[in-house]
């Protein structure tokens, strides 16, 4: 496990140039999800996978950016799913973005992720990693990534952070964010699910929610690059992850680039979205 953190750490080095020099306009090119990718999604991807390639440990990656899995060492022990570059869309408007990976064994599914990575590409760079029950962040000075703390979730906070179109949501999701408004949360969304997750992790609390919507009834997340990865690293640091009905790594993965709702948050707001829901079935 040693040696894919330190390809994680290599690997952001990189990213982190390609974010300060690279052209962030859009290539001719469509991800399988039909979405079109920007020239800083592939160069981030190329970046990866060849580090990646190099890992004897990493059995098979795949990437939101790809359409399927690719081997790489037989007797590798580990999967790896991941995100280049979530949010890459705001690099152009210099707000900050992510790489995320999730780290699986024997399936690529939410019953086999067992470690969980991310990468913040702010006014600083940090990863955070979820192993083993805890969670550990570290800063990136003159190239060596330095532990600055352990994460832990408070039992509930005070940030809305929330995702998708509004006049798609359902009556009674609106209800839920407008109560949780009029009980004082203050809204922190910047479209970037990597800062905003992150910023309710380091400000102890609250809830990010992209829920199912008119036009979206599988959510827009995807499970394996972006979903379970962070539901692990919420529920390590105390918190914890749901698709509005049930703990979001009980999801079931039928394509690689499946999508699902997901609420994260500390367990206060997630009792409370649970509760809202319920009743919505
Ligand atoms: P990409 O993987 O295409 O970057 O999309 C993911 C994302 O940008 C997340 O980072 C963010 O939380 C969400 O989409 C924003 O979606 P919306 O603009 O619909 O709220």
């Amino acid at each position: 496990m040693k040696d894919i953190i330190k390809a994680i750490e290599t690997a952001s080095v990189e990213i982190k140039k390609i974010i300060d020099l690279g052209d962030t306009s859009k290539s001719e090119n469509e991800n399988s999800t039909g979405d079109t990718q920007l020239k800083l999604d592939i160069a981030s991807d190329v970046v990866i996978e060849k580090i990646f390639s190099e890992i004897p440990s990493i059995k098979a990656i795949v990437s939101e950016e790809q359409d399927s899995i690719v081997n790489l060492h037989e007797d590798g022990e580990y999967l790896i799913a991941y995100d280049p570059l979530d949010g890459s869309s705001l690099v152009d408007v210099n707000l900050s973005v992510g790489s995320i990976y999730g780290i699986y064994k024997n399936e690529f599914n939410a019953q086999n992720i067992i470690g969980a990575v991310y990468v913040v590409f702010g006014p600083r760079v940090e990863m955070v990693v979820a192993l083993d029950n805890s969670v550990k962040m570290y800063r990136l000075y003159e190239n060596k990534f330095n532990f600055i703390q352990d994460v832990k979730l408070n039992e509930k906070g005070k940030i809305n952070a929330t995702g998708s179109t509004q006049m798609n949501w359902a009556p009674f999701h609106k209800k839920l964010v407008n109560d949780m408004f009029n009980d004082g949360y203050y809204l922190r969304y910047s479209g970037g699910m990597v800062p905003d997750l992150h910023q309710i992790l380091l400000k102890g609390g609250g809830l990010f929610s992209y829920p199912a919507t008119t036009d979206k009834q599988k959510g827009k997340l995807r499970q394996l690059f972006e979903v379970f990865p962070f539901a692990l690293v919420y529920e390590f640091a105390g918190g914890g992850a749901v698709d509005g009905f049930k703990r979001v790594l009980e999801v079931e993965t039928t394509h690689i680039h499946d999508t699902t709702p997901c609420f994260f948050g500390s367990n206060e707001e997630i009792k409370r979205v649970l509760e809202v829901y319920k009743n919505h079935g």
